[in-house]
């Protein structure tokens, strides 16, 4: 497996422990040049600050050097608080451990990542004044953390770190995500429908088509592209049942109704979920369309800020498909940019747009961030499948159920 990082995509590497523990040298000997403030004054970094790097061979990664999580006074709190933020948006952390070693403190500061499901590894730093460390490694390598004696100061162990935080970096950091191919077989036949309503663009297909028919091809698999009024007789016609079709959400209904259940059926937005983010994370999040109580405000979230039509998907669509679907009287907020709003924790579930302008990192990124935040988040598509009862259906190919 390559551990080169797909183009434009950064590792987020947060480094966060008590204040004068070394994390900015840390950093510093990790870029191998002065860049980070060091002082020995507690509380030296005061804000997050953003450290661009290249570490070979992964690529392009974020340092973030935080202000000691022990901020004492009002100011203080901000700053825990802009550091919060920051463990967000990370995906890998170093808990840096200075002269004291691992106390309650540290321990809290690891209890807080593993609630937010990072991964990270502790960093016993100032090996050079502190001596014996193994009964610090030993409590970690207990708790099953990952222990490594380090000092900036010396350089020691460095080399280990950066080893150990690329390999730390999630999944997405070192593989190429997924479209189609690994549910097709060499030979396979698979059904595309391609409704040409007012809706589709003159001329020529959308881009997730377009995407899913390159891929088909590259899987030597056989691709068809019919029309929704084509489905049955191509169906009748074909010589051997279709190892999959695959609809648009907009006629998935009067899909699912022509394809015999046996044959597998999903959607051009589910493979696009599964590729741009996590479809487990967004069909668990497509539940609490069931949860639902009177009163309740889901926010409707959109990437980027594109023109609005009268009868527009997210704004006026899914929130009535959705009303339709749970009978509940519901509270639609809208956003659309790049940071969620900051009371976030006040919406019952967010729905997000397809991501199309994101990366898949920026969307994994999204979904890990409300996760993390205690938000259930889904999609447009997997939320219309849905509500229109399909969900099931559209993502049993990937071997899922609903839970
Ligand atoms: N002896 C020794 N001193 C170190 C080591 N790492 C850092 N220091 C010293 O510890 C002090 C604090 O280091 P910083 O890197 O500023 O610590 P920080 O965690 O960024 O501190 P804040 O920004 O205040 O939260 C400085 O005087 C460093 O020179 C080390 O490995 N050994
Ligand atoms: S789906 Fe694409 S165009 Fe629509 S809001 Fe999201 S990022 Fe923007
Ligand atoms: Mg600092």
């Amino acid at each position: 497996m390559s551990v080169k990082a797909p183009k434009g995509v950064r590792l987020v590497i947060t480094l966060t422990g008590r204040r004068n523990a070394g994390k900015s040298s840390l950093i510093n000997a990790i870029c191998g040049e002065e860049i980070a403030i060091v002082s020995d004054v507690p509380g030296t970094t005061t804000d997050p600050v953003a450290r661009h790097h290249e570490l070979l061979p992964l690529g392009p990664v974020t340092f973030y050097d935080t202000a000691g999580l022990d901020d004492e006074g009002p100011l203080g709190a901000l700053r825990i608080q802009a550091a919060r933020k920051v463990l967000f948006r990370t995906d890998v952390a170093v808990v840096v451990a200075g002269e004291a070693g691992i106390t309650s403190y540290e321990k809290e500061i690891i209890a807080e990542l593993r609630r937010l499901e990072i991964a990270f590894i502790v960093a016993l730093n100032k090996g050079d004044l502190r001596g014996d460390v193994d009964a610090d490694t030993a409590w970690c390598r207990g708790e099953g953390i990952e222990v490594l004696a380090v000092s900036a100061m010396e350089g020691k162990g460095v080399r280990a770190l950066k080893e150990a935080l690329i390999a730390m970096a999630p999944d997405e950091f070192r593989q190429e995500p997924l479209l189609v191919r690994d549910l097709l077989g060499e030979g396979a036949w698979v059904v595309c429908v391609v409704p040409i309503d007012l809706a589709a663009p003159k001329g020529r297909l959308i881009l997730p088509q377009v995407m899913v028919l390159r891929d088909i091809l590259d899987s030597d698999a056989i691709g068809v592209v019919v029309k929704e009024r084509e489905i049955e007789e191509t169906l009748a016609n074909m010589v051997k049942a279709p190892a999959l079709v695959i609809t648009d959400s907009q006629a998935v209904l009067k899909v699912a109704a022509d394809v015999p259940d046996e044959i597998p059926l999903t959607t051009f937005s589910t493979l696009m979920a599964r590729y741009k983010g996590d479809l487990e994370a967004l069909v668990e999040g497509a539940q609490m369309l069931d949860r639902l109580k009177d009163g309740d405000t889901i926010l409707m979230g959109e990437a980027c800020s594109h023109h609005q039509v009268a009868d527009d998907i997210g704004r006026v669509k899914i929130p009535r498909w959705i009303t339709q679907y749970t009978g509940l009287d519901l509270h639609f907020e809208f956003y659309a940019g790049n940071d969620f709003p900051e009371d976030l924790e006040k919406y019952a579930l967010a729905v997000h747009c397809g991501g199309c302008m994101l990366n898949r990192t920026a969307m994994l990124r999204r979904i890990r961030e409300c996760r993390r935040r205690g938000v259930p988040i889904t999609n447009y598509g997997v939320a219309i499948s849905k509500v229109q009862g399909l969900l099931d259906r559209v993502i049993k190919p990937f071997g899922m159920g609903e839970i």
